[in-house]
């Protein structure tokens, strides 16, 4: 994934943690016990390691906000070494979940630890102290009986920023074939593939679109179709992608997917406002797409009808004979450096 993840710098949320990993267990010093053998061998095991703390991405999660009241991490120390050169048992690992956009940077540094986005990714941000050896290591010709152990090394300790970015600013959502790959095509950076029939895209494709010195990211999902918020098609798993994103972008098929682009509009409003809650406080604005295949007439009546159901700004394009792509791009960044005053 990595580079096709152009991530928005804007609408961000940002929280420092502090992080201590387990140190390591101390190495024991004790001997063999035997009838008759005052002083046995050495044997002092090794003391455990201590447990690493490890960010990893769940999909379910959408905010930093729980580490704003749990900023303190820590894993488990290892323990000490025992007798019969039996080593002190590893500290367990803290797995912290965050949300995918999580950008992991050492505050004392500045530098980038990790960059978090796909679905259990992981990372070592703390790494665990190393046990220390017990005195079952240390006996030579001149000393059978040795003392000596090392303590374990201390877990790393380490202050952080995590910061979310917005995995896009706008989500382009329509029924299937309505023309939302080509869009993203004509307006942005990225080439996701355009075909001549439904389910094209497979997964989500992200663009950068660039308005004089504003940059905006916009979001490519797969079609919607009747039924998707209830996991139908493919959309459910890809609304998921949409769910962080600041405006929807309805893109409508003026002949719609079977005749009729009101419909089709109604039909996608209410899958993507039935996903979820949040979903019902964005923006929104729609495209009527494929301008170029319908009498002007025809054009004005399904963008006043339109206008009527929703109550937003309807922007005619053809996105395929760019025409009209100017005033969408302008009536996205106008809304985006709104939504930013708010931040
Ligand atoms: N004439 C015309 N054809 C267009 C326009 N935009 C897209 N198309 C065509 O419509 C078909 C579907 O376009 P895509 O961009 O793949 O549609 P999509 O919405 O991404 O489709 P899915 O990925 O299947 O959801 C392709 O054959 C495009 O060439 C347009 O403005 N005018
Ligand atoms: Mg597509």
């Amino acid at each position: 994934m990595g580079e096709s993840l152009l991530v928005s710098s804007r609408f961000i949320d940002r929280v420092k943690v502090y992080l201590k990993a387990g140190d390591g267990g101390r190495g024991c010093v004790a001997f063999r016990r035997e009838k008759y053998v005052p002083f046995g061998g050495p044997a002092g095991g090794d003391g455990g390691d201590g447990g690493d703390i490890i960010f990893r991405v769940d999909p379910g999660l959408n905010t930093l906000l729980d580490f704003k009241y749990h900023p303190h991490l820590k894993a488990q120390n290892g323990r000490p070494g025992e007798g019969d050169k039996r080593a002190g048992k590893r500290g367990e690992d803290l797995i912290v979940r965050v949300p995918p956009g999580t950008v992991v940077r050492d505050l004392d540094t500045g530098e980038i630890i990790a960059d978090l986005v796909a679905e259990n990714q992981e990372a070592i941000i703390a790494k665990g102290g190393k046990g220390g050896r017990g005195n079952a290591h240390f006996a030579t010709s001149v000393d059978r009986a040795p003392r000596k152990y090392e303590e374990g090394t201390p877990g790393q300790e380490r202050r952080v920023e995590l910061e979310l970015k917005s995995i896009a600013d706008v989500g382009l959502v329509g029924f299937p074939n309505a023309g939302k790959s080509t869009l993203l095509r004509a307006i942005s950076n990225a080439t996701p593939e355009v075909a001549p029939y439904p389910f094209t895209t497979l997964t989500p494709h992200l663009g950068t679109v660039e308005h004089g010195d504003f940059k905006f990211v916009v979001a490519d999902i797969p079609g919607l179709i009747r039924g998707a918020s209830e996991g139908k098609g493919l959309g459910h798993e890809f609304l998921r992608h949409i769910e962080r994103t600041f405006i929807l972008l309805y893109v409508v098929d003026i002949h719609g997917f079977e005749g009729d682009a009101l419909g089709d509009f109604v039909d996608v409003r209410n899958e993507v406002l039935s996903y979820s809650e949040s979903m019902k406080k964005k923006a929104s604005l729609v495209a009527i797409n494929k301008i170029d295949l319908a009498e002007p007439e025809k054009v004005n009546e399904v963008k006043e009808a339109l206008e009527d159901i929703s109550g937003t700004l309807v922007f005619p394009i053809s996105a395929e004979k760019k025409i009209g792509l100017g005033e969408l791009i302008q009536g996205l960044a106008r809304i985006l450096t709104d939504k930013k005053k708010d931040f």
